[in-house]
C-alpha cells in the first residue's frame, strides 16, 4: 500500500517568526548576508560565497547576460538558462565576464587614418566615447593615442578629416605597465585628474583601459560579487543531454557555478551527469544539483553523485502546472524543512555542509525570509527578476500599466523538452509551464534593496545576525486561517482605496 506522509504539505504562509531577543548590535548595518554556494568541510571556509542570498533562475525569460551583469553588481548570481545553443549561452557567460570592474579590453580601436565621421558610427555602434587609436586599427596593436568626445566638435569640425589631427597622442598620456594593480591604477588616475588609464605591455601594445567612472560604480555597489580576477560571477545551467560538451565551453568562457535545471533532479541521469563531471573537470568547479522535496533525492545527489549545493522545490514555481497536470510535488515550506532536517544530519555525520536553494513559488519578501529561516542558504526567483528592467524580454503596455512577458520553461514556448523528461525521445507531449505577463517593477537594485532591507530589519527582530545564526536561532509558528486575518489591515478604510474611488 501507498506510504502518507504524517504531515500535510505546508506553504510558507502557513507560518509566522516569533521575535528574539534584540539587543543593541542587532541593527541592519551588522547583518551579513553573504552565504555558501558551494560544500565545504567542518572548519574549513566555502570557496565560493554569495553576498546576498539571491540567484535568478535558470530561464530564457529571466536570466540573460543584462540580469546577471546587473545581480552580480548587486551581490547574487544568476543563472544563465540552458535552453538555447551551447555557443549562444556560452556567449552571455563571456559577456558578463568581461563587464568592467576594473580592467576593460578596449573595443573602440580605430587607426590614425580613419575619419572623424568613422569615430562617430563607431561610437553609435559600442556607446563608448573613448576610443583608442593604435597602429592598425586592432585592439592589442601599438597604442598611438587616445580619442574622446573632447578633443573634437561634433558640429563644428570637418567629419572627413583623419582622426589623427585630433586624437590626444601618447606622449601627452599618462599612462601604466601591464602588471600594475588596480589600486595602483586608480591612484594614478586620481592624481592625474584623468578619466582613463590605457595600460600597455612591454612593446607598446595596448594591453587594456581603466577608467575612473568605474572606480565610482564599484564604490556604489559594495556587495559586488566578483572571481579572484575580479572578473563578475556568473553561473550558467545544464541539462542532463549535452552536459559534457556544454559544461566544456562555458568553463572555457568563464562560468563560476553550475547547475542541473531540471524539475526532478531525483533521477539516475543526473546523478551520472554530476559525477561524471566532476571526475572529468575535478572538484574546483561548483556543480549544484536538483530540483528535490526530500531527504531520499537529497543523499542521493549529494552522496551518489557528489553535488556541491542542492536545489529544492517541485511544483511551486508561479508559471508552473505540474502539479496540476501530473500530480507531483509537495509544499514549498514542507520540501525546505525536510530537506534542510536532511543535510544538518548530513553534515553531522560526515561534517560536509551542502548549501541549500529554495527554488519558485517565492511570492513575495516574507516568502524569501521564511525560506531563509527554515533552512535555505539562498533562493532562486523566477518571476522577482522577470519583473525588473533588466530581464531579457522587452516592456509592453496594457492598461497604461507596464507588463514584462514572462513564461516557464515547461511550456510550448519555451520548449525546454530537455527539462521535462515526459518521454523516451525529444520533445514534449504536454505543457507543464504557462506564458504569462508579469507587471515590470523596475530596476533590479532598487527592488533588491527594499527585499533587503526587509530581510535585515527580519533578522535583527529575530537577534540574528547572518543567515547561519538564523537557521539555529529561528522559532516558526504554523497559524491558522484567523491568524492570517489578524495580521492584514482591520476595521480601516485605507487612503489609497479612498483615493482611487474619489479619482
Ligand atoms: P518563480 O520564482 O517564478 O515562482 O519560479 C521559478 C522557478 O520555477 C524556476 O527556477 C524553476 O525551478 C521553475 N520553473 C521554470 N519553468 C517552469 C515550468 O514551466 C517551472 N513549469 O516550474
Amino acid at each position: 500500500m501507498a506510504k502518507i506522509l504524517d504531515d500535510i504539505s505546508r506553504t510558507f504562509n502557513e507560518y509566522l517568526l516569533l521575535s528574539g531577543l534584540t539587543t543593541k548590535e542587532h541593527i541592519p548595518a551588522n547583518v551579513d548576508l553573504s552565504v555558501p554556494i558551494s560544500s565545504f568541510r567542518r572548519g574549513e571556509e566555502p570557496a565560493q560565497k554569495l553576498n546576498i542570498p539571491f540567484v535568478s533562475a535558470a530561464m530564457q525569460s529571466v536570466s540573460g547576460s543584462d540580469l546577471a551583469t546587473a545581480l552580480a553588481r548587486r551581490g547574487g548570481a544568476a543563472f544563465i538558462f540552458c535552453s538555447q545553443p551551447i555557443e549562444v549561452q556560452a556567449a552571455m557567460v563571456r559577456q558578463v565576464k568581461e563587464h568592467k570592474a576594473g580592467f576593460v579590453e578596449s573595443d573602440s580601436n580605430l587607426p590614425p587614418t580613419a575619419s572623424l565621421e568613422d569615430a562617430l558610427t563607431l561610437k553609435k555602434v559600442t556607446g563608448h566615447s573613448t576610443i583608442a587609436i593604435t597602429e592598425n586599427g586592432e585592439q592589442h596593436s601599438k597604442l598611438l593615442g587616445i580619442l574622446t568626445s573632447k578633443d573634437y566638435w561634433e558640429f563644428k569640425d570637418d567629419l572627413s578629416r583623419p582622426i589623427s589631427e585630433f586624437f590626444t597622442p601618447l606622449e601627452d598620456l599618462v599612462l601604466a605597465k601591464e602588471g600594475v594593480t588596480l589600486t595602483e591604477a586608480t591612484e594614478l588616475l586620481w592624481k592625474n585628474k584623468k578619466e582613463c588609464l590605457p595600460i600597455i605591455d612591454e612593446q607598446g601594445n595596448l594591453a587594456s583601459l581603466v577608467f575612473r567612472k568605474d572606480y565610482f560604480d564599484h564604490k556604489s555597489n559594495p556587495d559586488e560579487l566578483t572571481d579572484d580576477k575580479k572578473r563578475l560571477f556568473v553561473g550558467a545551467a545544464l541539462n542532463t543531454f549535452d552536459y559534457m560538451e556544454r559544461a566544456e565551453a562555458l568553463i572555457e568562457a568563464g562560468v563560476d557555478s553550475l547547475c542541473f535545471d531540471s524539475s526532478d533532479g531525483y533521477s539516475v541521469w543526473q546523478k551520472d551527469a554530476i559525477a561524471e563531471l566532476r571526475k572529468k573537470f575535478g572538484s574546483d568547479i561548483t556543480i549544484g544539483g536538483g530540483n528535490v522535496v526530500n531527504e531520499e533525492g537529497f543523499r542521493y545527489l549529494v552522496e551518489e553523485g557528489g553535488a556541491d549545493f542542492v536545489k529544492i522545490g517541485i511544483g511551486g514555481g508561479s508559471i508552473c502546472i505540474t502539479r496540476e497536470q501530473k500530480g507531483i510535488g509537495r509544499g514549498q515550506a514542507s520540501a525546505v524543512l525536510d530537506v534542510a532536517a536532511a543535510r544538518d544530519r548530513y553534515y553531522e555525520e560526515k561534517g560536509i555542509y551542502i548549501p541549500l536553494c529554495s527554488d519558485g513559488g517565492l511570492n513575495n519578501d516574507t516568502h524569501i525570509i521564511m525560506a531563509l529561516a527554515m533552512g535555505a542558504d539562498f533562493v532562486m526567483m523566477g518571476k522577482y527578476f522577470a519583473m525588473t528592467d533588466e530581464s531579457p524580454t522587452p516592456k509592453v503596455t496594457y492598461k497604461g500599466q507596464l507588463y514584462k512577458p514572462y513564461w516557464g520553461e515547461g511550456s510550448s514556448r519555451a520548449r525546454n523538452w530537455q527539462r521535462y523528461k515526459q518521454g523516451d525521445g525529444p520533445g514534449m507531449k504536454f505543457e507543464e509551464g504557462v506564458d504569462a505577463y508579469v507587471p515590470c517593477s523596475g530596476p533590479l537594485d532598487k527592488k533588491v534593496n527594499l527585499t533587503i532591507s526587509k530581510i535585515k530589519a527580519t533578522m535583527c527582530n529575530v537577534g540574528v545576525l547572518n543567515v547561519k545564526e538564523l537557521h539555529e536561532q529561528a522559532v516558526l509558528t504554523r497559524i491558522s486561517e484567523m491568524t492570517l486575518v489578524e495580521g492584514g489591515t482591520s476595521n480601516v478604510e485605507q487612503l489609497d482605496r479612498i483615493y482611487a474611488e474619489r479619482d
